[in-house]
């Protein structure tokens, strides 16, 4: 891929989530410029009102939108598990109550599962960009099950208990590469980066 002129390859991401801007500037690598919010000069909160990662991940890229007026998205994810009726979804950042830790998170998820034997679960991400004045969405979806115990120290939220489907461990015990080539993020970013650079590739 040739490397575009700079503002061209520059996109602000609209998350307070460190562990999610590390890995999308991982996976984008030196092919695209990605900004936090803090260094775009942007301190504000995130508003999170919406019932889907859809809604969601909108509410959060217009509020920054709004704000800079240069390309930008955010991403709203969540885990679905087929046993819970798709629960945590769209709350799953908040499943064991509004500032609930990761640790108390996954806990909850284990003590709700307990007793079921099927534990198919995925990891859904959803992208609102705001690209050339209008607004795009790009999904990224990772099959997988939740394990019986918590393993692995990489990575962040529920990666010590989804193991993703074809491997035996969960994301905080496998390479960081594999995440970063096979998540819902790693989708949704690989879907976005392809309709940049279609939008972006000189006639
Ligand atoms: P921003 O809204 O600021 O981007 P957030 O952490 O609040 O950050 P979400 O509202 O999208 O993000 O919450 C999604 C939650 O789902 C997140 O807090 C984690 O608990 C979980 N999650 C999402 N992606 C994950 C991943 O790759 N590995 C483990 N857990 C993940």
């Amino acid at each position: 891929m040739t490397p575009l002129p700079n503002e061209l390859n520059r996109l602000v991401f609209a998350t307070n989530n460190g562990h999610k801007l590390d890995e999308v500037k991982q996976i984008l690598g030196n092919h695209w410029d990605i900004l936090s919010l803090a260094e775009s000069g942007v301190t504000t909160d995130l508003p999170e009102n919406g019932n889907t990662l859809h809604a969601n991940a909108e509410e959060k890229a217009n509020a920054i939108y709004r704000l800079i007026s240069l390309p930008c998205f955010a991403e709203d994810s969540g885990l679905e598990v087929d046993a819970l009726g798709g629960a945590p979804g769209v709350y799953t950042a908040r499943y064991a109550g509004i500032g609930a830790s990761a640790q108390e998170n996954n806990e909850k998820l284990l003590e709700e599962l307990k007793d079921i034997t099927d534990r198919t679960a995925r990891f859904r991400a959803v992208i609102a960009l705001w690209w050339q004045d209008k607004l795009f969405f790009f999904e990224g979806v990772i099959n997988g099950r939740i394990a019986t115990r918590l393993e692995g120290l990489t990575g962040f939220g529920y990666d010590p208990l989804f193991i993703p489907e074809g491997f035996d461990q969960p994301f905080a015990a496998l390479p960081g590469t594999v995440k970063s080539q096979i998540s819902h993020r790693a989708r949704a970013v690989a879907e976005m980066v392809n309709f940049l650079n279609f939008q972006t590739t000189p006639l």
